[in-house]
């Protein structure tokens, strides 16, 4: 082996180190993740069709949709959300009482350690009330999610049909 040769396996083995040192699961916690955000079209000046139809005293609304995964090994909670585009933002489950769909403030949604859950259509939403501009289809905004350990994370949302 030359100088050079014994440098580079020097090199590479160093690189490796550092690599699986980086890969490695540092501090333990949460790890959050959120996955494909999306809200129903809705118009400033008007109702949004779905949930949040009357529910709000004539104010203009709508929902975000996503999944909330959490790789690490230990719980969090999403306990808030804020967002430029509606002048109150609130964590909603839509329950049926009977045949009636009812939506309920939620204060705080448990994320389970190494699982998640699903924000959607007739379940849990966050809630946009008060639009203060249209969401027209292929809009994208901001929305900060709030998690007690994983604290602030900003969400890019698209505006979007729902899924038949
Ligand atoms: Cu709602």
């Amino acid at each position: 082996m030359s100088w050079i040769q014994i440098l580079r396996v020097a090199f590479a083995g160093g690189l490796l180190l550092a690599l699986v040192a980086c890969g490695a699961p540092g501090a333990s916690g949460p790890q959050i993740r959120i996955v494909d955000p999306w809200a129903r079209p809705a118009m400033s000046g008007g109702m949004s069709m779905g949930e949040g139809h009357g529910g709000h005293g004539g104010a203009a609304t709508s929902a975000v949709y996503f999944v909330i995964r959490n790789e690490g090994d230990q719980p969090d909670a999403l306990i808030g959300a804020t967002s430029d585009v509606a002048e109150k933002v609130e964590l909603h489950e839509t329950r049926m009482e009977g045949d009636v769909a009812k939506m309920v403030p939620v204060p705080r949604v448990e994320i389970p350690a190494r699982g998640q859950v699903e924000f959607r259509p007739r379940g849990l939403h966050v809630m946009l009330i008060g639009l203060r501009r249209d969401l027209k289809v292929g809009d994208t905004f901001t929305l900060t999610l709030r998690f007690e350990k994983s604290g602030e994370k900003p969400v890019t949302v698209t505006v979007k049909e729902m899924n038949p």
